[in-house]
């Protein structure tokens, strides 16, 4: 309904990363917070679109997880009705303490969920609790989502590579090697500037995606507790690899909650490749 309700546009404030907020990131946030904070599962939860975590309030009971997640991911493409998704972790905390920072910056290997969902020819959810990886596809008549795609594999190598070409001249010349190596062997381009829609196509197709440091920023643009983590356990449990270059993302120790990463992400022996361009 965004394009018939006033959910699309500018609200005209920036979030905690210097972007502009979009309506929808806004209402997104709040559905998911008003929809979880009363369930008696969670501690407190963390998300792209706040500067600092929210502890459920002590009027709710609280519970033994920590939910941290990316409302709307890809939101320069909601204005012109482009795949849009919305990426979540869960990880559980070890005692009933007051819900504090720390309790978040762990490494990607402690969740013990993650998963998206992609708002595209249909809605789906794609998640793992680390036994293979899951896609459910939404029924709208119903209104469940319905197991369409089980134990899903990503190819050892794909012919897709995705990356945002336009910064190619603030890259490494490592960079710049791996990807005229894509070109070389032959691969395709495809970049939807949606996070979520770019590796969805890249799990199910294989590929991949890389959203690398540049001159402009040196830690890349991603998010690794929002973006990278979630995706990384997902690729892994898939049987691909995500890294940042030089450690697999899940093994990063997160310093601060909206910390950046480079990323590589897809099938396994494309992330090698880089890995051993670097
Ligand atoms: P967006 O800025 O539109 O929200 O992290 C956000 C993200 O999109 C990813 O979904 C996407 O992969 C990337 O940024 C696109 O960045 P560029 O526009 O710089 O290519």
């Amino acid at each position: 309904m965004a394009g018939l309700v006033e959910t699309m546009g500018l609200t005209g404030r920036t979030n905690v990363h210097g972007e502009q907020v979009q309506r929808l990131d806004e209402f997104a946030n709040t559905t998911i917070i008003q929809a979880l904070d009363h369930t008696g599962l969670l501690a407190a939860m963390a998300s792209e679109e706040m500067e600092d975590f929210y502890p459920i309030p002590e009027r709710h009971t609280r519970g033994p997880y920590i939910l941290v997640f990316d409302p709307v991911d890809g939101s320069s493409n909601i204005d012109v009705n482009v795949s849009i998704g919305t990426i979540f972790s869960v990880y559980r905390r070890d005692d009933d303490s007051p819900p504090r920072v720390e309790d978040f910056l762990r490494p990607g290997r402690e969740q013990l969920c993650a998963g998206y969902l992609i708002y595209g020819s249909s809605t789906m959810l794609v998640y793992t609790t680390g036994q293979g990886v899951h896609g459910f596809t939404l029924d709208p008549t119903i209104g469940e989502f319905l197991l369409s795609h089980e134990n899903i594999r990503i190819p050892d190598r794909g012919a897709i590579y995705s990356v945002n070409e336009g910064n190619y001249g603030g890259w490494s010349d490592a960079v710049r090697r791996y990807v005229d190596s894509r070109k070389s062997a032959g691969y395709s381009a495809r970049y939807i500037g949606s996070l979520v829609s770019d590796f969805h196509r890249n799990l199910l197709k294989g590929g991949v995606f890389l959203y690398p440091a540049d001159r402009k920023s040196s830690e890349g643009k991603l998010r690794l507790m929002y973006e990278a983590n979630p995706l990384a356990l997902i690729v892994e449990q898939a049987g691909g690899r995500a890294s940042n270059g030089s450690e697999s993302i899940l093994d990063i120790q997160p310093r601060q909650l909206h910390e950046r990463t480079p990323l590589v992400i897809g099938s396994r022996l494309d992330v090698d490749d880089f890995d051993a361009a670097l």
